[in-house]
């Protein structure tokens, strides 16, 4: 579907101005959108695998650890595909005003590609360097998009996601491989003064706050250096017409499963070319340890 077809279907719980500023901006936060009830659900969650995380000592599929992760003190960089891991996360996208809020954003045939759960520890989680997800997993269209939700307050000071308005009506998009043609998953320096990164936005918000950005927008965050983590449970969902077409390489067990509406009969195609990655057929490792090239070998997500 296209924006002003999506535009036209009566809103389930956004406004009609949030969704117009969505396809306009690339983003929107929505404040305290999440109540308690949830949120008591997905922090007790989290913590029972934080919980778990105790017993390793390298990275794995599930576990993105920090280097000096240990037993007593755990430091996790991300769950992959949390909705596998506890049935809460996968709840609360099937079955909270959340996924209200996406249908409202790519029409109401609403399809699940992938989750994660990202945690910017307190006192030193990483930097995401500036970016765009859609070339991590390109798509017959634009519509898909990811939905953050902070468990805890976010300040500026604990590392939130910062947006460049507009960004996603960029063409030609830009490269996310360096200057060898090695995969480096950011913008150059070059390209990020070029897209005058003094516009970031920081999506800074109290806990049940939703990001949501599209798929081609730029996006990055800041260290955490305060004394405060910053788990942001992250999913990405798609209109149900958009189709993947590059190999996913973690391909989660729920991959294209229709959360809202129906299935597609037809792939709607958006003629804006997309930057491919690289073949991953091989294995992929993850952003934080590509960007803060570690050993990629050692780190397969
Ligand atoms: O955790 C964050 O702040 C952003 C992560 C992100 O953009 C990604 O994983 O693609
Ligand atoms: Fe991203």
């Amino acid at each position: 579907m296209t924006p002003e077809q999506i535009l036209k279907i009566p809103a389930r719980v956004l406004s009609q101005q949030q969704r117009e500023d969505y396809f306009t901006n690339g983003y929107i936060l929505l404040e305290r959108f999440i109540g308690d009830e949830w949120l008591k659900k997905l922090r007790d969650a989290t913590n029972e695998l934080v919980e778990e995380s105790k017993n390793v000592t390298k990275s794995d599929t599930i576990f993105d650890l920090e280097p000096d992760h240990t037993p007593s003190q755990p430091r996790l960089r991300r769950v992959s595909n949390p909705t596998e891991h506890h049935p809460i996360f996968w709840e609360y996208v099937s079955k909270s005003p959340m996924l209200d809020a996406v249908a409202d954003l790519v029409g109401p045939d609403v399809k699940f590609h992938h989750s994660k759960l990202n945690f910017k520890w307190q006192k030193g989680g990483e930097e995401v360097k500036w970016h765009y997800d859609i070339s991590f997993w390109p798509h017959t269209n634009y519509s898909p998009l990811t939905i953050g939700t902070y468990l805890y307050d976010c300040g500026m000071d604990q590392g939130p996601l910062g947006v460049i308005p507009k960004s996603h009506l960029l063409e030609p998009m830009l490269s996310q491989y360096d200057d060898h043609g090695k995969w480096v998953g950011c913008l150059s320096d070059d390209d990020v003064r070029k897209i005058h990164i003094e516009k970031a936005v920081y999506l800074t918000g109290p806990a049940g706050s939703l990001t949501l950005h599209n798929c081609r927008t730029v996006h990055g965050s800041p260290a955490n250096q305060s004394d405060q983590g910053r788990p942001l449970l992250l999913y990405t969902l798609t209109s149900a017409d958009a189709f993947p077409y590059t190999v996913n390489p973690l391909k989660p067990k729920h991959d294209q499963v229709i959360l809202s509406g129906k299935r597609a009969q037809f792939a709607h195609h958006d003629p804006v070319p997309c930057l491919i990655p690289p073949d991953w057929s091989g294995g992929y490792s993850s952003i934080f340890s590509l960007q803060q090239k570690e050993d990629a070998a050692n780190t397969m997500m």
